[in-house]
């Protein structure tokens, strides 16, 4: 799938972990992608993450769910998983694996890398890398070893540097700070609780998207 920056408007993320109890990952990824999410990414974390085979099967529903609604389906960190089920791409990490190890096994994917600060972002190499994902912009409930949030101004100070290279910004964005997000020029947002765990997901993508037109 070809990357265009506006895929990155609404940027659901999610695993198991991140849906509350009564709920399906299924039903939520599929009330958000009927809300309009624009791209989703799996993100299986934590001492209750589904692995292997458990995790291939989830992962390869919810990436035919995204392909009947055209949405990019993208894997958090597991490089030979996003290879094995031909995703639309993959996300990692400044501590995952080294974008230059697989670049060459997703020439024609989406590559996306996490920077946190402007030294990372100096010592990151961009070349094969689609989008930068950038935070946390406020406190996470949705990542127990998340660094210091940096807030909105680190969005302007990469866009300084970066130009029209693609950002989305990640970390407690809420319905209450999203307008701060869009007025330092991201091209959009990743969201997890904001989305898995809202009352009302169809009402809350809308409203997100309000901001990213
Ligand atoms: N990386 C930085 S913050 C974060 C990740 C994966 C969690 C974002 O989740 P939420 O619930 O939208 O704050
Ligand atoms: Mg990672």
């Amino acid at each position: 799938m070809e990357f265009k920056a506006s895929q990155l408007k609404i940027y659901f993320i999610c695993g198991t972990q991140d849906i509350p109890e009564q709920k399906s990952i299924k039903t939520v990824l599929t009330q958000a992608l009927e809300a309009g999410i624009t791209m989703f990414q799996l993100r299986e974390k934590g001492e209750n993450a589904l692995k292997d085979n458990e995790k291939e099967k989830l992962a390869k529903e919810l990436q035919s769910l995204c392909q009947s609604y055209h949405v990019p389906f993208i894997v958090n960190d597991d490089v030979s998983l996003a290879k094995k089920i031909n995703a639309d791409g993959i996300h990692v990490g400044q501590d995952d694996e080294d974008v230059k190890a697989f670049a060459n096994d997703f020439q024609d994917k989406i590559i996306g890398l996490s920077v946190g600060n402007i030294s990372e972002y100096e010592t990151s190499d961009l070349t094969n890398v689609d989008y930068i994902g950038v935070g946390p912009m406020f406190n996470t409930p949705s990542k127990s070893d998340a660094s210091e949030p940096v807030g909105p101004e680190m969005i302007k100070q990469l866009r300084q540097r970066i130009g029209a290279f693609p950002i989305v910004a990640i970390g407690g964005i809420t319905e209450e700070n999203v307008k701060s997000i869009a007025d330092a020029n991201a091209d959009g947002i990743s969201i997890i609780s904001a989305i898995s765990r809202s009352q009302n997901i169809d009402n809350t993508v809308n409203e997100f998207k309000k901001y990213f037109n």
